[in-house]
């Protein structure tokens, strides 16, 4: 398979020029095709099969230990101006960006397959969808990608149809974190990225295209691209809400998605419509509807148990890509938190010796279609996506934010969600425990200023009356002693009945300087071991505590210069003089 689709041609044949692959390879994503790299991997060693009588179809991969997560401080934003990219991003410019990457991959794809990968981001009959094409000499790349994204012939012919398309071009090149990049072109519509293997960097449908570049594009046209999960909620009576939800990466976006809801709320029913990525779009009645440009998971592994998300826990069992967990004696995959069983092999194929650290890597992942997961919902698949009733934030925050609040309104929304922070993970090289702003959970991945990125948000109540109201949870707080007061995890159902519940105006909340709180008893705690006095803690609000959290968003702000919103500002400045009131 070629195409017919002349820039395109050009295009890979421009980068074969460059990295003198042996041979070329168009891939069609049939499931022959993934069957054949599968076996073509564990002969060359990139894969080996998992127990296939009791992980069917599940294969690990182990990548180069220095190989292991995003590496934020890599990656860059190449745009003519620096104030462009902002200071919540690396910059280069385009000349520099492309004269660096270049050079390191001239040549770097010799004795290697080059593969073409045509892929849509999003259902492939969606307006609201986008394709792209990554070349790439990884075929650990091509199998995750046909995981992970509608791609193949399917992918070429809208992309033929529509005349455009994301360019991402990668190689593992020789894995020197010297010689690693991942460098995006938004004005260009390209990526380059070198020198790593591993998901974030490597995948580049996903944070690259996904997010950084689509960013910029939805900024362009009008609609957002963010890092947000999609759930539907089905009430008893048949009612289904659906909410996207932003946390930073590694705060159970993957396990809120796939909520399965306690026994003491009968007959609700959670739908997972994407556990990553979310792009909202006005419709033509001016309500806000997501699709998720992705169709599978790339999921933190360690901590998935029968308990935490049993429907992930479940659907890892077959048809998997593990990267980087460990191994058990019987050859099935063993991870910290797995509850069962126990490692004889750590992540770099070791005999396991804990005093060597963890068996699993704190960052492994699973790699799995969305379809494998039993919550699965088909309106994933609708063109039109789905209405969103709520946008959620959150973070991992031992004491500062309450269990739930609800934002004002759209303005106060956007400050609640600009002032977002969490407790850093393992998902990013970097210091893990301490506290980062991560302004709508996009510190990452925004692919632009985030001062002009807070002004595209402000604009979209000029656009519709329509638009969903905002919340923010913290399902980590903590007592004085450092243990979690709320249990999460499915009871985490309970919040988002009332988040629900505010959006159709059943019920009532208390204003404060922060936002509305749920009113004493109306979190329904039936068959919860919490104790009112924990209820009272979880929702309570330390005025100084805020004082001290929002004159710090404030200096930050002051970062962005003359770019930030004047009524980002004044809604900062209205919640300090509120705060100070209330004493
Ligand atoms: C992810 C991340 O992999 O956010 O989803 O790091
Ligand atoms: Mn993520």
């Amino acid at each position: 398979m070629t195409t017919s689709f002349l820039p395109l041609q050009r295009w890979v044949d421009d980068v074969a020029s460059q990295t003198n692959p042996d041979s070329i390879y168009w891939c069609t994503g049939s499931e022959a095709e993934y069957e054949q790299l599968i076996e073509e991997m564990q002969t060359s060693g990139m894969l080996s099969a998992l127990n296939q009588d009791h992980y069917p179809n599940c294969y690990l991969h182990l990548s180069d230990p220095t190989d292991v997560a995003r590496v934020e401080h890599l990656t860059f934003i190449c745009t003519q101006s620096e104030e462009e990219a902002g200071p919540n991003n690396n910059w280069m410019s385009p000349a520099d960006g492309h004269a660096k990457i270049d050079a390191l991959f001239e040549g770097a794809m010799r004795g290697r397959t080059m593969y073409v990968i045509p892929y849509c981001m999003g259902p492939i009959d969606s307006p609201y969808s986008r394709c792209g094409v990554e070349v790439t000499d990884s075929p650990y790349v091509v199998v995750n990608m046909k995981l992970m994204t509608r791609m193949g012939s399917a992918a070429l012919e809208r992309i033929e149809r529509d005349g455009r398309f994301v360019k991402g071009q990668h190689s593992t090149g020789d894995l020197d974190p010297e010689r690693r990049f991942i460098m995006h072109f938004p004005h260009e519509l390209s990526i380059k990225s070198i020198g790593s293997g591993y998901g974030g960097n490597a995948l580049l449908g996903k944070k690259c295209h996904a997010l950084r570049i689509a960013s910029v594009q939805a900024r362009e046209e009008g609609w957002l691209a963010e890092h947000m999960l999609i759930m539907g909620l089905e009430n008893p009576a048949g009612e289904t809400h659906y909410i996207a939800c932003a946390f930073p990466s590694a705060c159970g976006k993957t396990n809120l998605a796939m909520l399965i809801p306690p026994d003491s709320l009968p007959g609700w029913k959670i739908w997972t419509l994407g556990d990553d990525i979310a792009w909202l779009h006005l419709d033509d009645e001016g309500r806000l509807r997501a699709i998720n440009p992705e169709s599978g998971y790339f999921g933190v592994v360690p901590g998935t148990n029968a308990h935490t998300n049993q429907n992930a826990f479940d659907m890892i069992t077959h048809d998997t890509i593990f990267t980087n967990v460990a191994r058990t004696a019987d050859n099935e995959p063993w991870w910290e938190g797995k509850m069962v069983g126990e490692p004889a092999f750590d992540w770099q194929g070791r005999d396991f010796d804990p005093a060597s650290g963890k068996a699993a890597h704190p960052n492994s992942r699973f790699t799995v279609a969305a379809t494998n997961n039993p919550s699965y919902s088909k309106l994933a698949d609708a063109p039109e996506g789905v209405p969103i009733s709520a946008i959620v934030f959150g973070g991992r925050r031992a004491r500062l934010a309450p269990l739930v609040y609800e934002a004002r309104n759209w303005i106060h929304g956007v400050l609640v969600g600009a002032s977002v922070g969490s407790e850093t993970t393992a998902a990013a090289i970097g210091e893990v425990g301490v506290i980062r702003r991560d302004p709508m959970a996009m510190k990452p991945f925004c692919g632009y200023n985030f001062a002009d990125y807070w002004a595209h948000w402000l604009s979209f109540p000029e656009r519709t009356g329509k638009l969903p109201k905002i919340f923010h949870v913290n399902w980590f707080r903590q007592d004085e002693d450092g243990n979690f007061l709320w249990p999460g995890f499915g009871e985490n159902l309970r919040v988002l009945r009332w988040i629900i519940d505010r959006c159709e105006n059943r019920v009532g909340a208390t204003e404060t300087p922060v936002g509305y709180l749920p009113n004493d008893g109306d979190i329904d705690t039936s068959d919860l071991d919490i104790s009112p006095d924990t209820m009272r803690a979880l929702l309570s609000i330390d005025v100084e505590h805020w004082k001290t959290e929002n004159k710090h968003f404030g200096d930050y702000l002051e970062g962005f210069g003359g770019r930030v919103p004047e009524a980002l500002r004044e809604e900062q400045q209205r919640v300090a003089a509120e705060l100070e009131q209330s004493l």
